[in-house]
């Protein structure tokens, strides 16, 4: 049998050519990766940057462009940091510490908590209380408003701790969203300042515990991706200025609810799959990981509602009014269909709206097809 292989002459000659190959590289030196295999026996490695552009960096240089800035966003934003680096390193370890699996409560929505998340909150809630300058918190693990006492009455945050925490156990991709807001009034902490439309939304972002970690925000004028480098333990900003396309190629939904759709959710994904440009069908059931896909390659991300859920899963003031202040500002769309999400007047910390958004052409057709819906009902009344 070992003779039959060596005499084989495709394992002979691969063999013998990796072998060579491997030889003179680690004499003569590559300085460029020119194959696969060239991974194997190195290839000069990208410079060290000497001059990177940091998050903090970044907080401090936007910070300097507000004169009258005390610095107080940058402590906060700067808290946020730390937490997602906190739980970002939990993520990666989780089957090693014991972090997969259920935490044996459900929270105010209902849903199953993960051992996870209970982390995940409890890394925002210390991060945020101890910054001193935000007065209320609303997280999707509590059922009320949290008051931090002592503290300045700057801002209140929103935020859900680790979004698409289903995924946990299989290894996909989690995140950790928020949202910051001015208070109404700084001598007197009010917990409905966490109520405000998508509009007031000062800073919004998300962080995603994905094959590597990366923080994406706004302050309102452009959307900013920073990598976290684990060697540094720093946010490098490798996606500046990140503009969603104006028509993408993606449609995203969970069409395992397909038969519960309105009329209009199932025309237009019978739209995307048989008429116009080919599309191609991807969900990740990460609310986070299907954002990011849809700022960077563009296209609609859905969470509709249906017969069962009038009003879909998703939460209007921790989860679809942050990520509709990035989307927008990155050039995109977030609607219910009917309405921007921004706009609308937020009752509950834990209320649920439908959610469509992302590139402006994808999500102005969708609009469409509710628009001549709505025109022919009311025709049709008439
Ligand atoms: P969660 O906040 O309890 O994790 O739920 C929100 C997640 C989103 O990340 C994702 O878009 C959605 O639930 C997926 O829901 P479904 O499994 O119904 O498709
Ligand atoms: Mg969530």
């Amino acid at each position: 049998m070992a003779d039959n292989m060596a005499d084989s002459p495709a394992m002979d000659s691969s063999i013998n050519k990796i072998g060579v190959l491997r030889r003179e590289s680690s004499v003569g030196g590559i300085k460029k990766r020119t194959s696969l295999s060239d991974a194997t026996i190195g290839y000069e490695p990208n410079q060290i940057d000497t001059n990177p552009q940091t998050l903090t960096r970044w907080i401090l240089q936007e910070q300097q462009m507000y004169p009258e800035a005390k610095g107080d966003l940058s402590i906060l934003l700067n808290s946020i940091c730390t937490a997602c680096k906190i739980i970002s390193n939990a993520a990666s370890k989780a089957g090693i510490y014991d972090l997969y699996g259920l935490a044996g409560t459900g929270n105010t929505s209902g849903d199953q908590v993960k051992k996870l998340d209970i982390y995940g909150n409890d890394c925002m809630i210390n991060c945020l209380s101890s910054c001193g300058v935000v007065s209320y918190m609303a997280s999707e693990e509590n059922d009320v408003p949290i008051l931090v006492q002592n503290s300045n009455n700057k801002y209140v945050c929103v935020f859900d701790p680790v979004d698409g925490s289903s995924n946990i156990d299989a290894n996909v991709s989690t995140g950790t969203i928020f949202g910051i807001y001015n208070t109404t009034d700084a001598d007197k902490p009010n917990p409905d300042d966490l109520l405000q439309k998508g509009t007031e939304l000062v800073c919004s972002g998300y962080c995603m515990y994905g094959g590597a970690t990366i923080l994406v925000l706004t302050l309102g004028k452009t959307v900013n991706g920073f990598t976290l480098d684990p060697s540094l333990g720093e946010f490098i900003l490798t996606h500046p200025n990140i503009q969603i396309k104006k028509r993408g190629k993606i449609y995203s939904v969970n069409e395992g609810n397909a038969s519960k759709w309105d009329p209009c959710v199932s025309e237009y994904v019978n739209k995307c799959k048989h008429s116009g440009p080919p599309r191609k069908a991807r969900y990740i059931g990460s609310m986070v990981a299907d954002v990011h896909r849809t700022l960077l390659y563009g296209g609609i991300f859905m969470y509709p509602g249906d017969a069962k859920n009038k009003s879909g899963k998703l939460r209007l003031v921790y989860e679809l009014n942050p990520m509709a202040f990035l989307v927008e500002t990155a050039g995109g769309i977030a609607t219910t269909g009917r309405e921007r999400i921004r706009d609308l007047q937020p009752t509950r910390i834990h209320e649920r709206k439908p959610v469509f958004l992302g590139s402006p052409v994808d999500v102005k057709e969708l609009m469409q097809v509710y628009a001549d819906y709505d025109a022919k009902q009311a025709d049709e009344k008439k």
